[in-house]
């Protein structure tokens, strides 16, 4: 018998620490100039590259971001580190990343009306886990007092869109009665901060979702999940690189080309057009055009990618009500983003409003979710 799955309950966890567009370029600057005068000899003589610098104003029009938030802030704006400082925690203490997932999983929980006994599976789903194992998810697990299983799994930009298909899929088929999906995206030390292409681009946040068959779901607010669609074309154009194989490779495995880089023109170049084919190619399978949608919750990378993909969706630009922005407040939250937007931008709609959960980036992937609010 083929089960109905719903989305049940989301929770967002916000990090306590705002960052600024003006000081993040303050503290880009400030390192560049003493970077510049410390080198000034190598750089005259053509040896290195004088360090660029970067502004506010560039960045929000390049990406549409003034904002964004941060789980610890000490450190990163000091331009002799330029990285935020997290003390080492003891293997018996709970990790940062399970932290986050926690405050997050608790809110989806109560929202979906759903205690530990009611979960049969907790998926952490993010761009990178702090550590390899155990599994962040199995220490969510614990500390939240589930039963069954946890996993981990990473897929950059699509690991929130990419886990909700899973969960999707274990709880058709019986695996798990209901699945716990969290997006702990702790993205903020693995920026470089002294580069003007991408320091601006993250910032932290965690999100939760409860998946589940609509024969149990008893929340105020309920969404069939019509269906999931996936896709992914591998790309060199979103990359980072650190592991454990640097030791092997013999180059320090947090080194500057190690960390997050991208080729951004390329990026939103080949993306957008795929992503508008892939959300218009999954709405016609259940006989719906871009035009039958309310709303879209759509990745989080750039407002400038937004707005061409859904006026390509739409054949005219979409209304801030339509495809609503968080980018602006969050920054690029990796896999978070639509799934911020869902839950900030979700609970007014009315029974048989359709909407799209999109994510799009590295891989490169692409997962969306057609949703039907009941
Ligand atoms: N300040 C001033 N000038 C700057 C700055 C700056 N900060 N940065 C670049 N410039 C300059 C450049 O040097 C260039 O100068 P010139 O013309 O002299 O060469 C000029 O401004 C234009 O630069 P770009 O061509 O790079 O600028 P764009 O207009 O293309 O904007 C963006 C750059 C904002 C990066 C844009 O290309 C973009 O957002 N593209 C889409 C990228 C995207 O979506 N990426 C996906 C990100 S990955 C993801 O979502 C999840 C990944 C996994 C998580 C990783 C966590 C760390």
């Amino acid at each position: 018998m083929s089960k109905n799955i719903v989305i049940s309950g989301t929770g967002l966890y916000t990090p306590p620490y705002q960052v600024t567009n003006d000081e993040l370029v303050q503290a880009l600057n400030d390192h560049a100039d003493k970077f510049n005068a410390d080198n000034a000899a190598a750089i005259e003589a053509g040896e290195i590259a004088a360090k660029a610098k970067s502004s506010s104003e560039f960045i929000e029009k390049a990406s549409g971001i003034k904002n964004r938030y941060v789980y610890e802030k000490d450190g990163l704006l000091d331009i002799d580190r330029l990285c935020p400082r997290m003390p080492a925690k003891a293997e018996e203490e709970t990790c940062d990343q399970a932290l986050m997932a926690i405050e997050a999983a608790k809110q989806a929980m109560a929202a979906a009306n759903k205690t530990a006994a009611d979960i049969d599976a907790v998926i952490v789903s993010c761009a990178y886990t702090q550590r390899a194992y155990p599994a962040i998810a199995i220490e969510v697990q614990a500390a939240l007092g589930i039963e069954g299983f946890g996993f981990d799994m990473l897929v950059a930009c699509s690991a929130a869109t990419f886990a909700l298909q899973r969960a999707y899929e274990m709880v058709s088929t019986g695996t798990a009665r209901a699945v716990l999906c969290i997006n702990p995206e702790l993205v903020s030390s693995q920026l470089d901060y002294s580069d003007r292409d991408s320091h601006f681009i993250f910032g932290d946040v965690a999100t939760a979702t409860i998946v589940e068959s609509d024969e149990s779901a008893n929340a105020e607010h309920v969404w069939d999940v019509l269906s999931t669609k996936a896709f992914t074309s591998f790309s060199n154009n979103i990359r980072s690189n650190f592991g454990h194989v640097a030791r092997a490779n013999d180059v320090e495995a947090f080194s500057k080309p190690n960390l997050f880089h991208q080729n951004g023109r390329k990026v939103f170049k080949e993306v957008c057009p795929l992503a508008a084919e892939h959300m218009s190619s999954h709405l016609a399978q259940h006989s719906l055009t871009p035009q039958d949608v309310k709303r879209w919750w759509l990745h989080q990378a750039n407002i400038n990618m937004n707005l061409f993909i859904s006026k390509k969706l739409l054949g005219r630009d979409a209304s801030a009500e339509e495809a609503p922005t968080v980018l602006d407040e969050y920054a690029n939250t990796a896999s978070a983003g639509s799934l911020i937007a869902f839950h900030k931008y979700s609970k007014d709609l009315q029974a048989g409003d359709h909407g799209v959960i999109c994510s799009f980036g590295a891989g490169y992937s692409i997962g969306s979710l057609v949703v039907r609010k009941r």
